[in-house]
């Protein structure tokens, strides 16, 4: 594949680095998930898929393009508005990835919404959603473990909280409770972890993580933290840290990181598959219940919050 301007790898379709994704392909408002699996089990909620679709296969009436790094995209209507599904693996590289190059090919103002599972650290059980207003950051302290480390040094960093959007949160959370019921539904603030295994609190007998206090700091530092996963935070950061339109060099510069004008508004819900406190794990019978649920709760919050202006969509529905 050829690519031009190294500063942003687009090839000669206009098609990005990455996602693989070209500007008339994507909606405006899109749902993203790790497992390339899910995006198929919630493509079967968008219009006019025949019931008859295999179950592992995107519905033939619905535009899709797999990349070649393993981003999973389609695009079709949901009770008649343009929405995208986009499956990106796991970890804030790849959120990273699919943020940004999604926003370089869509005009207008965008909402995306991440539909994950996570570990619950509170009484939230297996099978239940959370929905976080807010999300940190927990990063292993490479130095901490290196041969000439300070005293004073901590072996996990955790970093302030950034607020997902407060009406499509408020949203997430009426809708999750029509589909599944308030008592299954919880509030309250993630933890993005930049591994699955040290810096979420899970002990390895053959690595040295210095991570048995993890939960008690975190709790500590944030009395309302109730899941751990491992891509909302970039998503929250990314979405408070987007510019209102895009800015030429000069503007770039003067950009205040405070400002509130986004082009992004970013939410983000979570199925509890690890219960991690009681060290449950959830059935594939809840997984196969509650995955169309929660996915119709989500498409429902895309759609009912207002966009002001999009683009328009051109997919080619079914290539
Ligand atoms: C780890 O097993 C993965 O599951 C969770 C974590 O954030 C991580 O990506 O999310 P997904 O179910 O969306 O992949």
């Amino acid at each position: 594949m050829s690519m031009s301007n190294a500063n942003f790898p687009m090839d000669p379709e206009g098609r990005t680095y990455h996602v693989g994704i070209k500007r008339g392909e994507l909606a405006n408002r899109i749902i993203t998930v790790g497992d390339p699996a899910r995006a198929i089990v919630l493509s079967r909620s968008l219009d006019g898929v025949d019931p008859a679709t295999p179950a592992k296969t995107v519905p033939t009436n619905l535009f899709s393009h797999a990349s070649h790094r393993g981003f999973l995209t389609v695009t079709g209507r949901y009770k008649g508005t343009p929405v995208s599904i986009v499956a990106i693996g796991m970890g804030v590289s790849m959120m990273d990835f699919f943020v940004r190059e999604c926003r370089a090919v869509v005009d207008g103002p965008m909402i995306m919404i991440r539909l994950g599972s996570c570990g619950s650290l509170s009484d939230a059980k297996v099978g239940d959603i959370c929905v976080p207003s807010s999300s940190y950051l927990v990063q292993r302290n490479y130095d901490y473990f290196a041969d000439d480390a300070s005293s004073t040094a901590s072996p996990y960093i955790l970093s302030k909280k950034f607020d997902a959007d407060p009406e499509v949160t408020a949203m997430l959370v009426k809708n999750m409770s029509a589909q599944l019921g308030d008592n299954h539904v919880w509030k309250g603030v993630n933890a993005t972890a930049d591994s699955f295994y040290s810096s979420q609190g899970r002990q390895d007998e053959n690595f040295i993580d210095n991570n048995q206090e993890l939960f008690t700091e975190l709790v500590k530092h944030e009395p309302g933290t109730l899941t751990l996963e491992m891509e909302t935070f970039l998503l929250y950061h990314l979405a408070r840290t987007s510019t209102a339109a895009p800015l030429k060099q000069e503007s770039r510069l003067k950009q205040e990181a405070t400002s509130n004008q986004h082009s992004i508004r970013a939410g983000a819900c979570m199925m509890v598959f690890a219960q991690r406190k009681s060290n449950e794990f959830i059935s594939k019978e809840d997984v196969v219940r509650v995955e169309p649920l929660a996915g119709k709760a989500v498409f429902d919050s895309l759609v009912e919050v207002s966009l002001g202006e999009e683009s328009e969509l051109h997919a080619t529905e079914g290539s």
